[in-house]
């Protein structure tokens, strides 16, 4: 017993007394800047708040829409709300447990919630006290803890903060049923005396940043969103910012609408932020998972496309991952293990005829702008390296692989399953290729077959 005392006595305490590496320096070039970003491909997006503890349901009544807007959907008064920071104690979290999650899933970067909409800093925040250091009886920092992890391990590490909207304050966007309209509010008090403090407060004390993930820009203008672009390139010249800065912010790359996958391949870096069920936040009663073909065959689409794919899990107020979503990604990991070539640093197809067609009936956007149908086609997708084509297949065919519009000639084709190779039959006539297949599909989310080309 005493020995064991000791030994995790020096455990904590050096694990306590490791220290964040210091940011990355100023990167020489946009391109520098965004290697990393364009490798990752897959990323872990944590929703993780007070929203925890509702999970969905207020006063006995469940609340529609998205778990981490329950103070918004239900009007909840802040000094109601902010009686559920005593009650936020996630004795069963353990940082390395979520980065390992991370890595089984084989996502090479983690973005999560260091201030929702509702206002509460998941950090220790010397700006506010309405933070989970201070304001709870946890008295943990869990994102210092996060920081650490990641750097033990080596995981880019990045945090969502709502900019704009923040239900807590007077001055902040959003809380119209405490506060008023948003246009009588002093919004630029707000953004100097918490936002931009708090920003530069996560930007200062977890080591590298590896983006920022600003959201909802509600009454965003260029010189506010330069002015938090500002405190990014000062602080950490490394980091990059999502695309919700602002209307004219233009940030490091796009994000795209959330769970919205674009039908054919887009140029320039960009990113669709995703759920593995409907909500972001927990919510107790959402259990439409994601099964792992779908979000094997969502990440290598958007690959395909040129994307990165972002998929959220929303931890309990325990501070445990769901086990579903847990099980799911770690489904994808195993496929990404043996597959992973096709994916990280992998570029869009040269094809695109295999993404679908247009048909099926249009939808509306939140807008009300009318989007064309398309009829998404699933059956392979293609990714590509100098000299090298990844065709994922989804629906194996009887025989051979067959492909058309070639450029070049392909030399070689191989499973990327088979570690040994062994060259699979090509015929190429033209621009034709068939490549025969085994009969049996070597897994059974999807299977790639690798042709090496020349020119
Ligand atoms: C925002 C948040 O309001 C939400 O709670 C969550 O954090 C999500 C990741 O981002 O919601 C949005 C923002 C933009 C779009 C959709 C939902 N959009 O552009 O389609």
């Amino acid at each position: 017993m005493k020995r064991l005392i000791l030994s995790l006595t020096i455990l904590a305490l050096s694990a306590a007394a490791q220290t964040l590496p210091k940011p990355l320096p100023a990167p020489p070039s946009q391109d520098a800047k965004m290697k990393w970003f364009r490798e990752a491909k897959f990323g872990l997006f944590i929703h993780w708040g007070l929203y925890a503890i509702p999970e969905g349901e207020w006063k006995g009544q469940p609340i529609a829409g998205l778990g981490e807007w329950i103070m918004n959907r239900a009007k909840i008064p802040v000094a109601e709300y902010e009686l559920l920071a005593k009650q936020f104690n996630p004795v069963k979290f353990n940082a390395d447990e979520w980065v390992q999650m991370a890595q089984d899933a084989g996502m090479k970067y983690i973005v999560i919630t260091s201030k929702h909409h509702d206002g509460f800093a998941m950090y220790h925040s010397l700006v506010s006290k309405y933070n989970v250091f201070d304001a709870t009886p946890f008295h943990r920092d869990p994102l210092k803890e996060l920081a650490l992890a990641c750097a033990r391990r080596h995981m880019p590490f990045g945090f969502y903060y709502s900019q704009a909207q923040d239900w807590h304050e007077r001055n902040g966007a959003g809380n119209t049923w405490d506060f008023g309209p948003d246009d009588q509010k002093d919004y630029d008090q707000y953004l100097r005396e918490k936002a931009e403090p708090q920003v530069k407060e996560i930007l200062t004390n977890y080591g590298p940043v590896c983006l920022i993930w600003f959201d909802t820009p509600r009454m965003m203008t260029k010189d506010r969103g330069s002015r938090f672009a500002d405190i990014v390139k000062a602080l950490q010249p490394a980091t990059l910012i999502d695309g919700r800065l602002g209307p004219d912010s233009p940030g490091d790359y796009r994000s795209m609408g959330d769970n919205a996958i674009p039908n054919q391949v887009v140029a320039g870096d960009w990113e669709v932020p995703a759920t593995t069920n409907k909500t972001w936040g927990f919510k107790k009663d959402d259990t439409d998972w994601k099964t792992p073909e779908d979000m094997t065959f969502k990440l290598v689409d958007i690959t395909s496309k040129g994307g990165n794919y972002l998929l959220n899990v929303g931890p309990t107020k325990e501070g445990v991952i769901p086990q579903a979503p847990q099980d799911n990604l770690r489904a994808v990991g195993r496929w990404l293990k043996v597959n992973g070539d096709a994916i990280y640093g992998a570029g869009p197809t040269p094809f695109g005829d295999e993404l679908g067609h247009p048909g099926g009936p249009d939808r509306q956007d939140k807008n009300g702008r009318t989007i064309p149908g398309f009829i998404v086609a699933k059956d392979w997708r293609c990714t590509t390296k100098p000299g090298k084509l990844y065709f994922t297949i989804f629906n194996w065919p009887a025989g051979a692989f067959e492909v058309s519009k070639m450029k070049g000639k392909v030399t070689k084709a191989y499973l990327l399953a088979d570690a040994s190779k062994k060259p699979l039959k090509v015929t190429q006539k033209g621009d034709q290729v068939s490549v025969a297949l085994p009969a049996a599909a070597p897994d059974k989310i999807a299977s790639v077959v690798v042709m090496e080309t020349a020119q």
